[in-house]
């Protein structure tokens, strides 16, 4: 059994990143929700991150989604978001939502907009270096809906023609992480659909270019684990999106809909020494809370991927490399279900006692009355939202 100090010092170190978009009003094509108190600003935005923060001690950084997040002066973001003792994160593109993109954004055959998907992106580098992000997360909705609608290998060629001019913009310490996904909102091809394409064009790049793990992007049964472990030891994991999902690309509460695959794939993690934020491995949460309170949900998906991190930092690596080698199935499967089976709320309490925080953070922040605060003052001007 590993010892619980080294396992508890690993916990305390681990840090899961926010996005912003989660706070803001979100849903899907049939409707939106609205609910009361969302923020209506970045700012505003920084500061909820930052209440699931104080209460688990976890959530250092909240990402940023451009023009979602879109400021005046992002250096005065940087600013408000450590007055609240946390920090602005990974910056991500948004090259989904102009009408220019219908046939595409770097991939597009109009050279005319594929320079504007680009001096998009070009941007995204100049508001790191304001914010002083180290991570620049390119997602593509680029893709085709009918056979023959383009080249698929033309279009390979424009996404690295413009995914080198980002690379080569990136500055020291600076990286860009390239998310895949099987589809949506292009429904046959979409050009960067798997880890395979992504890890293609992130070699081709250079060593800051990874792939980036979002848990509702594959198909159904894909086994996640197994992609993890390869990126891992090809040195090209640069993070995970953790959501979960019943179907597809549902967005929900991480481990919520299976918190066993949440488990192996922090066994994987853990596994392999990448737990720690030295490692390079960004924990990014990527999810919509469309019906359900937003703070208390970022504060339980936290609270998810803990536990599931505590429980494979339990594995008994000892007894079960010794069964694999033995080739006992049975005895290595119990191993690992032994750790996955031990309740780690208790651990997890006391560890939040010995930051002296409360032990139950979502109830500690319901009884903060920090959520009746944000209805009362915000009033008036819009809240914010994917403004789809
Ligand atoms: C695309 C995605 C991507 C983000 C968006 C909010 O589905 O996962 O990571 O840009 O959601
Ligand atoms: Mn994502």
């Amino acid at each position: 059994m590993r010892d619980l100090t080294a396992v508890k010092d690993a916990l305390k170190n681990h840090q899961i990143e926010l996005p912003s978009w989660a706070f803001g009003n979100s849903g899907t094509r049939f409707k939106v929700f609205g609910q009361p108190g969302v923020p209506r600003t970045p700012y505003e935005k920084a500061s909820d991150a930052a209440q699931v923060h104080a209460y688990t001690g976890v959530a250092p950084s909240m990402a940023v989604h451009i023009p979602w997040d879109k400021v005046d002066d992002y250096e005065a973001l940087a600013v408000h978001a450590k007055n609240n003792g946390i920090r602005i994160g990974t910056v991500n593109s948004n090259v989904f939502q102009d009408d220019d993109y219908k046939l595409g954004s770097v991939c597009n055959p109009d050279p005319r907009v594929r320079r504007k998907a680009l001096a998009h992106l070009l941007d995204c580098v100049d508001i790191m270096d304001a914010t002083g992000s180290r991570d620049l997360k390119l997602w593509f909705a680029d893709g085709t809906n009918y056979p023959g609608q383009d080249d698929i290998s033309a279009r390979q060629d424009r996404l690295a023609e413009a995914l080198a001019a980002v690379y080569g913009r990136l500055g020291p310490g600076q990286r860009m992480l390239l998310e895949y996904k099987l589809f949506e909102p292009s429904f046959y091809t979409t050009d960067v659909p798997d880890w395979g394409t992504s890890l293609l064009h992130c070699q081709a790049l250079g060593p800051r270019a990874m792939v980036v793990v979002d848990t509702g992007h594959h198909a159904p049964g894909v086994n996640i684990e197994f992609i993890v472990a390869l990126l891992l030891k090809a040195g090209r994991l640069g993070g995970f999106d953790f959501n979960s999902r019943f179907y597809a690309d549902d967005d929900l509460m991480v481990g919520a809909a299976d918190p066993f695959q949440l488990f192996r794939i922090t066994h994987e993690v853990v596994k392999a020494g990448a737990l720690a934020p030295a490692a390079g491995v960004a924990y990014m949460l990527d999810q919509c809370h469309n019906i359900e309170p937003k703070i208390p949900a970022q504060i339980r998906s936290v609270m998810n991927v803990q536990e599931a991190t505590a429980k494979a930092l339990l594995v008994d690596t000892g007894a079960l490399g010794a069964a694999q080698r033995a080739g006992d199935v049975l005895g290595a499967n119990a191993v690992l279900m032994d750790a996955y089976d031990t309740d780690v709320r208790p651990l997890l309490a006391g560890l939040r006692e010995e930051l002296g925080l409360a032990p139950d953070p979502v109830s500690a922040y319901l009884a903060s009355g920090y959520g009746e605060k944000i209805i009362s003052e915000r009033t008036g001007s819009s809240p914010a939202g994917w403004g789809a």
